[in-house]
């Protein structure tokens, strides 16, 4: 469907983001990229682009916020922002029990297509539908909405070819407004008129005084501007002369299946505040669509709603990074990412002090705040030293110890020291015995004769 391709960018964008274990600037920057482009793509105003890029920025180079808020504020972020440039609330095109709408647009628009597509639309939902074809100038009009109209099964009113000749010396304008005479008593009898008017091809004076003098006979309920989704962003500057001119009440988008602008034309509008009330996604009489934005979004991101979006970052980032370390560990496999995860989520609990409180012969450590302090510190050097690795590094740090050039490479792509990364490399082997000697545990618990030996053996060992 629609603007696809804007879906599964930003879909894979959120999937990054809740995959990630780290979500580190290059990550973020790659995010970013891949949004814009998507959002450009779809012709979505550049200024739009970038400030939401900007918003995306504040909260992922904030090192305040913990990981997991971060995944969480930067989803909702996406979603809430993009929901704002296609326009924020839906809005409802509320019919009194009398109503009228007058369609205008230029020329191809898809008025007549559109006025036939919701006469179908309300005609099913218990309204008498009438519709009344005002397009004097355009030689096939008439005969195009008779079509429409017996095709739908809906009463029409238009300029029959004695009318035509009758009125042969009357400007289009002048028929028109005589047609209107002509079948005023016949539509107070529909409780629903919809009225096609004449194209053009911009909005010149001729246009507006035309439209003008038919709303003032009419008095529609309504003024609905009618686009084709592909004047992509030039919809601003069409909705905002339409709505200077003629005061619009909103607009119907067509014509949303055929074009990758689709973007454009709806962040336009939302841009001009001229709520976007239907849109056209198909030839058929039936393809057209009340616009919700919120809906809309969520089927670009193919989630339910924003909570499920939330729940869905939560449990990917929760049980889902556990579970991956107890199957790497349950394979025998334990890698650098799963050294960090183990200790940031430590840290996050503030439970080193408590950690080594539980074993025997340690609880006198008391770990000073500073010393906590120089951990952290610690931590977000590592954390870049693992982000400049690449994927075997990672999975086998033996290799590193290895090849010491590989050391030297990671230092200076990621701006810590040598020493730094062998001692983030201690403390992977020592973590990894560690690791080992538990797995002899039995259901969890925990032998009080192997965690003193554990105390023996790494006293003094674990470096904070
Ligand atoms: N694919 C697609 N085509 C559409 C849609 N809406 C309208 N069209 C097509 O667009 C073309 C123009 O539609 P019309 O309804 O004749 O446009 P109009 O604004 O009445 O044109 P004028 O009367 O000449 O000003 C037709 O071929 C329609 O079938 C839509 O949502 N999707
Ligand atoms: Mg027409």
């Amino acid at each position: 469907m629609i603007l696809e391709k804007l879906g599964s960018s930003l879909k894979s964008g959120i999937k990054k983001i809740s995959n990630a274990i780290f979500l580190d600037k290059k990550l973020i920057d790659q995010i970013i990229k891949d949004i814009q482009k998507s959002l450009i793509e779809a012709d979505v105003n550049i200024t739009l682009v970038f400030s939401l890029t900007q918003k995306i920025k504040k909260i992922a180079y904030d090192e305040t916020i913990p990981s997991i808020d971060k995944k969480e504020q930067l989803v909702k972020l996406i979603h809430d922002e993009i929901l704002l440039i296609l326009g924020g609330e839906s809005h409802e095109l509320k019919l009194p029990k009398q109503a009228s709408i007058m369609f205008l647009g230029l020329y191809g628009a898809g008025k007549t297509t559109t006025i036939a597509k919701l006469g179908f639309y309300y005609a099913k939902r218990g309204r008498k539908v009438a519709l009344l074809g005002l397009d004097t100038q355009r030689p096939a009009a008439m005969e195009q909405l008779k079509q429409l109209a017996e095709k739908t099964k809906l009463t029409y009113f238009i300029e029959t070819p004695e009318d035509k000749e009758k009125n042969k010396k009357m400007s289009s304008t002048k028929r028109s407004l005589d047609l209107i005479k002509k079948y005023e008593s016949d539509l107070k009898k529909y409780d629903l008129i919809l009225i096609d008017t004449a194209g053009r091809d911009g909005l010149n004076e001729d246009l507006v005084k035309e439209i003008e003098l038919l709303n003032k006979t009419l008095k529609p309920t309504y003024r609905i501007l009618v686009m084709p989704a592909d004047v992509g962003q030039t919809a601003k500057v069409q909705a905002t002369e339409f709505k200077k001119a003629l005061s619009i009440d909103g607009v119907i988008i067509t014509r949303m299946d055929g074009t990758s602008k689709a973007g454009g034309s709806l962040t336009a509008c939302a841009e001009t505040s001229a709520p976007v009330y239907f849109i056209g996604v198909g030839e058929q009489i039936h393809e057209i669509e009340t616009f919700n934005p919120e809906s809309f979004i969520q089927r670009l991101l193919g989630m339910g709603d924003l909570q499920a979006l939330l729940e869905h970052v939560k449990s990917a980032t929760d049980s889902g990074q556990q579970q991956r370390i107890e199957d790497r560990l349950a394979e025998g496999k334990f890698t650098l990412l799963d050294l960090y995860s183990q200790l940031e989520q430590m840290n996050k609990m503030g439970s080193m002090d408590k950690l080594l409180g539980m074993i025997p012969g340690m609880s006198a450590a008391k770990i000073p705040k500073e010393a906590l302090q120089k951990q952290e510190a610690k931590m977000k050097n590592w954390k870049s030293a693992i982000s400049s690795m690449t994927e075997t590094e990672i999975e086998n740090p033996e290799i590193l110890e290895k090849q010491t050039s590989r050391i030297a490479r990671i230092a200076k792509g990621s701006g810590t020291t040598t020493t730094e990364i062998r001692e983030l490399l201690k403390q992977y082997k020592m973590l990894k015995e560690m690791m080992g000697m538990q797995s002899g545990m039995q259901d969890g618990n925990i032998d009080p004769k192997m965690m003193q030996k554990m105390a023996k053996k790494f006293r003094g060992k674990i470096k904070l």
